[in-house]
């Protein structure tokens, strides 16, 4: 019923929350409330990334975050905005983030939901202008309200997330998110300062011409990756690799197309973070139509063992995944 609620294009994201609430019987609040607090946490950090060069808080800050990354001080803005938000608003009673090796407790004991967030992916492109982006992931809760949250809430699985979406720091700066009906997008109205309904059901083409890989691995990937990228160019397709995860997924998921971060020498696990970049992602292909596999298998179905655990990603149009499935990825 609720993905037939067509919902106007330029209506607000509060509107757009409160209107499927009202369309989920047992939709109690918590995560429409969750969803505003991500979105205003999102306000903050546009406003300190369009002001980065300004306030001289670009360049790294000298700290290194558990993945041993230079951190950039935009990274370190983004992580507290976004745990000061989420803990402010109540409804989280635990989040994991990129930035931070353990999970962050909140406080909020009686909250039901847990969040996994890269609060500000591709922040390497933050001194040279280029788009970057915010990926999160929503789950309930499976220890009891009252308790402190675990690892168990973490490690549930892809299937599990009730929500996940993306912040796109771009040309102009969007919000795309699924609670599992579809994918919707806002975009944001500096002049109002608020998320208005763009595309309200993104769907992305079976199929595209793109193909978005860092060439400089290529000699690293698994044979049958070299020989399907092998046949993309001699297809005469169009390479297009920004370096920054949600961008690229973007343009692919406007456009169709494939984004490819096979095992290399240097990430032979792949370099991409399962529980925060790879399963929500792969939430919103799906949902959208698309396909995201490990090589092996579905995104979604890789079992989730550590909090910062890395896995292959292959995520985009359904015949491209296919057509790349087919030739057994890994070897
Ligand atoms: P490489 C950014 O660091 C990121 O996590 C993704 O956003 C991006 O697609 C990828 O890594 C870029 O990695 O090794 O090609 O520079």
């Amino acid at each position: 019923a609720l993905a037939n609620l067509a919902l106007p294009v330029g209506i607000t994201l509060d509107r757009y929350i409160m209107q499927r609430q009202t369309a989920f019987p047992y939709a109690t609040g918590e995560l429409s409330q969750l969803l505003r607090d991500m979105a205003l946490a999102s306000k903050i950090i546009n406003r300190e990334i369009n002001r980065a060069g300004l306030m001289d808080i670009t360049g790294s800050a000298g700290s290194d975050n558990v993945q041993g990354e230079t951190q950039q001080k935009l990274d370190v803005v983004a992580n507290i905005r976004f745990i000061r938000a989420l803990k402010n608003g109540g409804e989280v009673c635990a989040i994991i983030s990129e930035e931070d090796e353990d999970i962050i407790h909140t406080g909020n004991v009686n909250a039901k939901y847990v969040v996994a967030i890269d609060p500000l992916d591709g922040s390497s492109n933050i001194d040279v202008n280029v788009s970057i982006g915010t990926i999160f992931s929503i789950y309930r809760r499976v220890t009891p309200v009252g308790s402190k949250a675990t690892l168990a809430d973490f490690l549930q699985g892809g299937d599990q997330q009730v929500a996940a979406g993306y912040i796109l720091y771009g040309s102009s700066t969007i919000l795309v998110l699924t609670t599992g009906e579809g994918v919707s997008g806002f975009t944001y109205d500096t002049s109002l300062g608020e998320y208005i309904l763009s595309q309200p059901s993104l769907k992305q083409p079976p199929t595209g011409q793109i193909f978005s890989c860092n060439d400089g691995n290529v000699a690293d990937y698994p044979a049958p990756v070299q020989t399907y990228l092998q046949r993309c160019k001699q297809q005469r397709m169009t390479g297009r690799y920004i370096g920054s995860l949600v961008a690229d997924f973007h343009r692919n998921l406007i456009k169709g197309g494939i984004y490819l971060y096979p095992p290399t020498a240097r990430s032979p696990q792949g370099k991409l973070r399962l529980l925060y970049e790879c399963y929500p992602m792969a939430f919103i292909a799906e949902q959208a139509g698309g396909r995201a596999c490990d090589g092996e298998q579905r995104i979604l179905d890789v079992a989730p063992t550590s909090l910062h655990q890395r896995s292959p990603l292959f995520i985009g149009s359904s015949n491209m995944i296919d057509q790349l499935n087919g030739m057994s990825l890994n070897g």
